[in-house]
């Protein structure tokens, strides 16, 4: 991977090999920790920006306390010490992940008072599916491993634990040749991906599936805002894999995957076998909202320059 000089831990900026912890540290063992993913865009304005930093602060601090962890940092300071990063590493662009994570102290389940601790990483990232996924689309296959029950882990939170699941679906998914698994939820319907949000458009009308067994994508969120002002029909409703099928259009959302096309499920080509004009409109707003080239939605924006 694409390194940079200095991590924030803890309150403190430290240089990037430096930023280790304690092979026993009660994360490594147990999945107790929660993250988040930002992109920083370089605008068009030659400034920077992180697309909607304060949303992601604030999901990080809600995964911690729906498991129960005390992150002693405001939703604010993280905010300000992930600019604070990006800036000490000159990154106009890139990844930003902040990981807070129970440390090292007692062993056992129980995470009792080990401490909770915080890092902020920055790194160049580029399209997460292949250079190639975001303009010709990918080609993706149901998972044979079930979305986790909402009762089983908690799917409203960012927690590390919870990507084991995924790394069965997605392991499983590249050896078999595809670029990405869409995983069903344990009442057979269309949950989510192994880091992405589902949208699929059929007969003009565009559906997502429901918060219910997954993640409440900030990307997703924010392109059922951009497709309702720009006119279109967006249902958050479930719906099963032949729906999917026969879908004119699909496409995935996430902080690292943007906006990617689908052209192919199960070996069934959707719509044309390439990205549909909702996914491309979409797509295009997307990039041109996150890039600082729409005012309306500067909001989402948190500025800093280099
Ligand atoms: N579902 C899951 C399971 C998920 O991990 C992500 C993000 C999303 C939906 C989309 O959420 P949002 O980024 O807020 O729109 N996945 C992150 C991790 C990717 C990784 O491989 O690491 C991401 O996109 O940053």
């Amino acid at each position: 991977m694409q390194t940079t000089q200095f991590i924030w831990f803890d309150g403190k900026m430290v240089s990037w090999d430096e930023a280790r912890v304690h092979v026993l540290c009660h994360a490594l063992h147990y999945g107790s920790a929660v993250f988040e993913g930002m992109r920083a865009y370089a605008c068009v304005d030659g400034g920077s920006a992180v697309f909607r930093l304060n949303d992601h602060c604030a999901r990080l601090v809600n995964s911690a306390k729906i498991l129960r962890m005390d992150i002693p940092h405001t939703k604010e300071h993280i905010a300000e010490a992930c600019l604070e990063t990006l800036q000490a590493n000159k990154l106009k662009e890139g990844y930003v992940r902040p990981l807070s994570f129970v440390g090292y102290g007692e062993m056992g389940v129980y995470p009792g008072a080990n401490p909770v601790q915080t890092i902020i990483a920055v790194w160049p990232w580029g399209a997460y599916l292949g250079a190639e996924a975001l303009e010709k689309g990918i080609r993706v296959k149901t998972s044979s491993f079930a979305r986790m029950h909402v009762n089983t882990l908690m799917t409203k939170a960012k927690a590390s634990g919870n990507y084991i699941n995924s790394i069965l679906a997605k392991v499983e998914a590249k050896e078999d040749g595809y670029d990405e698994a869409v995983m069903l939820d344990t009442a057979g319907f269309v949950s989510e991906a192994t880091g992405e949000n589902i949208f699929i458009v059929r007969e003009g009308i565009i559906k997502t599936t429901p918060w219910t067994s997954i993640l409440g994508g900030i990307t997703r969120d924010s392109v059922v805002k951009l497709a309702r002002d720009l006119g279109y029909t967006v249902e958050e409703q479930q719906f099963t894999r032949d729906e999917f099928y026969i879908a004119d259009e699909a496409f995935f959302t996430g902080t690292a995957a943007e906006l990617t096309p689908i052209r192919e499920l199960d070996r069934r080509v959707i719509g044309a076998g390439q990205a549909g004009p909702v996914t491309k409109r979409l797509q295009k707003a997307f990039f041109e909202v996150v890039k600082g080239e729409k005012p309306k939605y500067a909001s989402w924006l948190s500025r800093y320059s280099i």
